[in-house]
């Protein structure tokens, strides 16, 4: 929200809603909007052109299938559905609907690092990709910390970057370990086959302890493009190097969640598309994020045949 009020030229937070009256206000006073309680009011009210979707996840298919009817512009925050069936709901309204609506905030693909991966192949200085890695740690679990949402809450943005760079996956294989209560997985590794060949391969994590770190490095048949740490400084002293680790995404990705929006709202107000994430990407990240699941529950190889994409999300 401060972003979207302080960073975001064009756009002005007109109203706030959350389940949380309180800290609806609170927040609502930090960017001088006014307080909705009902979403959907909020949604249908002509006084917004677009909304922005933060929601917890349970929320998200019905306020989304709520934007569409409206035919008001959203920006949703992943994952787009608990499920495959949800976020295939949302995407089947959006097809039937004709027009491109929706945007997923898989915020990674406007990070500079990850960009620049991109950016590599696209003006072709390393030759075809072959893989991509991916390491993704969050220092503690959170406190309703799953299997599931390790996966669909952490790993998707990793899922999603391999789609974005080497198309959708046909193959998962995952295992993972468990350190916490209650036998969560908080270690996932994931290995991906993509449909031309493209290998990924994701380390994902939500007890590393230390801090908070994603780096991801892309090799293709003339050389290997690697993030670097994104650390703002690194202090030498007394014969050590030392250099801050950020505890929380949102230090992480701050530039990456400025140009998501800067991005997005452009593309609102202009009628462009979105050069983001679609809610078909949103709901192709959570077929494979179940289909991970069920490697780790089956100990198995899972397929996946994508389906045909929509005309409107080519
Ligand atoms: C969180 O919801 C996010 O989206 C962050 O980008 C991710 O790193 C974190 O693991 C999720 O819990």
């Amino acid at each position: 929200m401060r972003y979207l009020d302080r960073r975001v030229r064009r756009a002005e937070v007109v109203a706030v809603c959350d389940q949380d009256t309180e800290r609806a206000g609170r927040v609502a006073e930090t960017v001088a909007a006014t307080v909705v309680t009902d979403p959907y009011e909020l949604i249908a009210s002509e006084s917004v052109d677009a909304v922005v979707i933060a929601s917890p996840v349970s929320t998200h298919v019905d306020l989304a299938l709520a934007t569409l009817d409206a035919s008001r512009p959203a920006l949703v925050e992943k994952p787009l559905a608990e499920r495959p069936s949800g976020a295939g709901s949302v995407v089947a309204a959006e097809v039937a609907g004709g027009h491109r609506l929706l945007s997923l905030g898989f915020m990674r693909r406007f990070d500079p690092a990850h960009v620049s991966l991109r950016r590599h192949l696209e003006e072709g200085t390393i030759g075809g990709l072959r893989s991509f890695r991916s390491v993704h740690r969050n220092p503690v679990p959170p406190a309703d910390g799953s299997t599931r949402l390790t996966v669909a809450g952490s790993a998707i943005h990793d899922i999603d970057c391999a789609r974005w760079l080497l198309g959708d996956f046909v193959r998962v294989r995952a295992v993972g370990g468990s350190d916490g209560p209650g036998g969560a997985l908080d270690l996932v590794h994931i290995q991906g086959e993509h449909v031309d060949g493209g290998l990924s391969s994701i380390e994902v994590s939500t007890a590393a302890g230390y801090g908070y770190e994603v780096t991801a490095e892309i090799v293709a048949q003339s050389g290997v493009v690697a993030t670097v740490d994104s650390a703002d400084t690194e202090v030498r002293v007394a014969g050590r190097r030392t250099s801050a680790i950020p505890q929380i995404w949102l230090d992480r990705f701050e530039a990456a969640y400025v140009a998501e929006l800067e991005a997005w709202v452009e593309a609102t107000l202009s009628g462009e598309t979105f050069d983001g994430a679609s809610a078909w990407d949103g709901y192709m990240a959570q077929v494979v994020a179940e289909a991970v699941i069920d490697s780790l529950d089956s100990n198995t190889p899972v397929d996946i045949s994508p389906p045909d994409r929509p005309d409107m999300y080519v």
